[in-house]
């Protein structure tokens, strides 16, 4: 199914997925896709190849399609339908831009997001992806572990937590109040979740850059979490000594708590977590049992000895 190359065919004529698709190079062991070039014009923003090397902590699933991973999304900037990051995410604009980082560490910090996404090695990490609305998806993401990112910023041992806030910004987004959020978006981790391997800044998806939709040019992946936890287009970072408040636990905290782990024998208050519907290529969407932490527990379940998980969900 996957035939290796496409250059005969001008980037005008094939869409990101297809290219994808087509020339994706993890799948099959090939080499990385060297140097950036544009790929497809998309809007003002026009998705470019990454040059990646295969990462260590891939699944072996099959990844979701692009074309699904990037038209049924959540960003509640651009609109609470599934639909709507996909139909509104354009007026985003992913460069320039800047990540500010403040509270425990020396001083404060302004990056250029260019030289946070060449400051390591780009990796290939096909993880899985679980919304607390019980689906979803394997996608191949591309990016570095964030604590590589932490430590640069040095900060000091009073931080104790990572609070992630998004941009929110009127002239590119819609930010609807119907969606109860109090903007900007804010999501956080404690500093041992935040330092763990798996904890991705990621600066794109399936070889290329991030799709505005998804949240470029920077978001955060934390593969054990409900999707909610992982904050897109972030413009702050900030180190706290305390847990920070986070924009669903805001709006719902029996319904979405801090640590949001994903947990099948936790029930959302609302619908179980027991099982999920998987968006793959079928017409029609398995559902299968959803796993503690989603698969990743021998990984992670040991930051949480000793805690009441259904107490701290
Ligand atoms: N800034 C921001 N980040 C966000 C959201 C959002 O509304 N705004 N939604 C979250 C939720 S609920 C999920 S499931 C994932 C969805 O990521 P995806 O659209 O790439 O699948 O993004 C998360 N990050
Ligand atoms: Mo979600």
């Amino acid at each position: 199914m996957l035939i290796k190359t496409t250059t005969a065919i001008p980037s005008s004529e094939i869409t990101p997925q297809d290219t994808f698709l087509n020339r994706r190079s993890f799948l099959t062991g090939a080499a990385a896709v060297a140097g950036a070039g544009i790929i497809a014009p998309q809007g003002l923003w026009a998705a470019t190849k990454l040059s990646t090397t295969p990462g260590k902590f891939s699944v072996s699933e099959t990844p979701t399609p692009l074309k699904k991973a990037t038209s049924y999304n959540n960003f509640y900037e651009f609109g609470t339908d599934k639909g709507d990051p996909a139909a509104n995410a354009h007026k985003l604009k992913p460069r320039p831009w800047t990540i500010a980082v403040e509270g425990a560490i020396q001083k404060p910090l302004t990056f250029d997001i260019d030289t946070v996404q060449n400051y390591r090695p780009l990796e290939d990490r096909v993880y899985r992806f679980r919304c607390v609305e019980a689906w979803s998806m394997v996608i191949p993401w591309v990016g570095y572990s964030f604590s590589e990112f932490v430590k640069a910023c040095s900060p000091l041992p009073s931080a104790k937590y990572i609070q992630f806030l998004s941009l929110a910004d009127r002239k590119q987004m819609d930010l609807p109040d119907s969606s109860g959020i109090n903007w900007p978006y804010s999501e956080g981790l404690r500093m041992d979740e935040a330092m763990h391997p798996l904890t991705l800044l990621t600066f794109g998806s399936y070889g290329q850059t991030l799709e505005p939709q998804q949240g470029a040019p920077i978001r955060i992946i934390v593969p054990w979490k409900y999707g909610f936890k992982s904050a897109k287009s972030i413009v702050k970072i900030r180190f706290l000594d305390k847990m920070p408040r986070t924009s669903w636990n805001d709006l719902a905290p029996e319904e979405y708590g801090f640590y949001a782990n994903v947990n099948p024998k936790h029930s959302h208050p609302r619908w179980s977590q027991a099982s999920e519907r998987k968006i793959d290529a079928s017409l029609f969407p398995k559902q299968v049992a959803t796993l503690p932490f989603n698969g990743y527990a021998n990984d992670v379940a040991s930051l949480y000895n000793g805690m009441n998980l259904d107490k701290f969900y």
